[in-house]
């Protein structure tokens, strides 16, 4: 494993202090938000995980190693290669052992942050069921690894591109606790209530590091999911993104998008729909979330 994974000198100096580290995705730097805003939010959110006390971890594909923490030169060059590999679970080997540039998902993030043994993610918004799943069998890869790999992600619940009631019941089959922070609804991303409940609730990272401990201490497999909300000023209301959402889709459809690059387009055309207005809420909510990912790698590291 050890010839696998790369640790930056800064995650090497952390693990060897004992101090709090969050792990952050890179695909939505290169799939999830266009080239300068992408490279400014990864800085600002790494920014944000250190002033709330913990040393963020970006994690990527490089030369056939699992890079935990890019210098600010690879972070720069990686914002500028939008035709990376998307990897999740299914890529993950193939990128390291062809030595491929590879931009991970939340559940390949899981994979290497779990390897690496980092507790805790940030990212915007999980994967899910799709629209249309019944007919496409469109479901990220992303749920079923919140089943399998023990690691407590932080996201602002599933984009609102998704079924969200369909995800939540994949979710509840596959056993994986999903944790509304502060509030009983379930999230939708740009919105803070998607009109459904969250499963569960709670209200202080304290408590999500102790069910996370708890987790492991039954032996249980898998992470946990912790849906926070975006903040109020942030957020765009449900009913303006409605219809937009349901265009972005139908044009999917027309256009025959497919796999891999269903998420990426629906978030594009979100992006110029709204002018902007949704990847500014965007990036609002995946600094929130490494805020409190922050915060609950901070009391697990307490212990
Ligand atoms: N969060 C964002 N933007 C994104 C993603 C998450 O704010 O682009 C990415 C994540 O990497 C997530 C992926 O794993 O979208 C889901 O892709 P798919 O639906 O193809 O599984
Ligand atoms: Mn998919």
């Amino acid at each position: 494993m050890n010839d696998i994974i790369a640790l930056s000198r800064d995650v090497q100096v952390a693990f060897d202090g004992g101090a709090p580290i969050v792990a952050l995705e890179s695909t939505i730097i290169t799939h999830g938000m266009p080239y300068p805003q992408n490279l400014q939010t990864a800085r600002a959110v790494e920014a944000q995980v250190r002033e709330a006390g913990a040393i963020p971890a970006t994690i990527a594909v490089m030369n056939g190693k699992i890079r935990i923490g890019l210098d600010p030169a690879e972070l720069d060059a990686l914002a500028q290669t939008p035709d990376a590999m998307k990897l999740s679970r299914a890529d993950l080997a193939v990128a390291l052992a062809s030595g491929a540039v590879g931009a991970t998902t939340v559940a390949a993030t899981m994979i290497c942050a779990a390897r690496a043994g980092i507790d805790v993610f940030a990212t915007g918004g999980i994967g899910g069921v799709h629209q249309g799943a019944e007919q496409s069998f469109d479901i990220s890869a992303d749920l079923r690894e919140l089943s399998e790999t023990p690691v407590t992600v932080v996201a602002a619940g599933a984009k609102a591109i998704l079924d969200l009631p369909k995800t939540l019941e994949v979710l509840e089959t596959l056993g994986v606790p999903v944790i509304a922070f502060g509030q009983e609804a379930f999230p939708a991303f740009w919105s803070r209530d998607s009109g459904l409940s969250a499963p569960l609730r709670m209200d202080s990272a304290a408590e999500i590091a102790a069910a996370h401990r708890m987790r492991a201490a039954l032996g249980l497999p898998g992470g946990q999911l912790v849906a926070n909300p975006i903040p109020e000023v942030d957020e765009l209301p449900r009913e303006m993104l409605a219809p937009l959402i349901a265009q972005t889709q139908a044009e999917a459809a027309a256009q025959g998008v497919t796999g891999k690059a269903v998420t990426p387009f629906l978030l594009q055309r979100l992006f110029e729909l709204t002018d902007g207005r949704s990847l500014r809420a965007n990036i609002a909510l995946v600094m929130n979330n490494a805020r409190l990912a922050a915060g609950i790698a901070t009391e697990l590291a307490a212990r």
